[in-house]
């Protein structure tokens, strides 16, 4: 069971999603659920869909439906080097400033930096960019907390951090430009509520980059290999903070395609998390 979003009719319309069905929900049922947010802050998202649930309304095979970022009014943030992978790969690309990567992913305070807000958000489906000044782009495949505005992890989706390699590995005072630019954070298709989750440590992620009718990389990790809790990352992002419309946290990755690779316009990048579903998007 798994919520999203599809476009219908020029609207934006909350579907629940279940053995490859998406039912559209009727948010005129309930005043207090106006939006996909609000029904996974609700104590029982599954029964609240439920009762949103029209018995007349038709299930529509998923093969072909438009899929929206899953992103409401939320803030995104992203948590940095909270895989050993992540932490080698930065120390070797940024000879300068190595030990700041070793000690960030030692040190109890997690690297924390806002990604992106709502409207830059970039749907499933639709091409992330790579920087027209980078020479070195990959994507990071992420595991994405949905956090409600009382600091709860209420679902998990995918994200897609876009990253310039080179930006950052030349000063990470440029961090905010390597990370932050248009088309740089893909988020989505689907919401897997909490309860509906696989065990976190057994899930899989796995990142595959076609280019033309060749495979370009292919890596996986799994959440065991994080060196954080989801909780704690969670916690720390709303120390001395207020998320009013709660916030989404993507929460580092474990996969970094070899120091030879970089993106090329016209990629396919498709981001497999077990529980969740696939995020995919050509590169521009
Ligand atoms: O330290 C820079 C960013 C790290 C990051 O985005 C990651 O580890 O996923
Ligand atoms: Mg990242």
């Amino acid at each position: 069971m798994k919520f999203g979003k599809i476009r219908r009719g020029g609207l934006d319309t909350v579907v629940m999603v279940d053995r490859g069905l998406a039912v559209p929900l009727d948010m005129e049922r309930n005043p207090a659920v106006k939006s996909l947010a609000d029904l996974l802050n609700a104590v029982d998202p599954v029964k609240t869909a439920g009762d949103l649930t029209d018995a007349m309304a038709t299930a529509d095979p998923l093969d072909g439906m438009m899929f929206r970022a899953p992103v409401d009014q939320q803030e995104i943030w992203a948590a940095g080097v909270t895989y050993k992978r992540s932490k080698i790969a930065r120390e070797e690309e940024s000879v300068g400033a190595a030990q700041f990567y070793d000690k960030v992913y030692t040190a109890p305070r997690p690297e924390l930096f806002l990604k992106a807000t709502p409207s830059r958000v970039v749907h499933p489906g639709q091409p992330v960019r790579i920087r027209a000044d980078a020479t070195w782009s990959v994507p990071e495949p992420e595991l994405t907390l949905v956090i409600s505005p009382a600091g709860k992890i209420v679902g998990y989706t995918i994200g897609n951090d876009m990253s310039s390699r080179d930006i950052e590995g030349e000063n990470p005072l440029y961090l905010p430009q390597a990370k932050i630019y248009k088309g740089s954070c893909s988020i989505g298709p689907l919401i897997t509520p909490v309860s509906h989750m696989p065990e976190l440590s057994s899930v899989e992620i796995r990142l595959l980059i076609r280019r033309g009718n060749k495979i370009a990389f292919e890596g996986t990790t799994t959440l065991a290999q994080m060196a954080r809790t989801v909780e704690s990352l969670a916690e720390w992002l709303f120390k001395e903070n207020e998320f009013p419309n709660g916030a989404m946290l993507l929460t580092g990755t474990g996969i970094v395609p070899p120091d030879n690779f970089t993106l090329a316009s016209g990629d396919d990048v498709s981001i497999t998390i077990a529980g969740i579903g696939t995020l995919r998007n050509s590169v521009a």
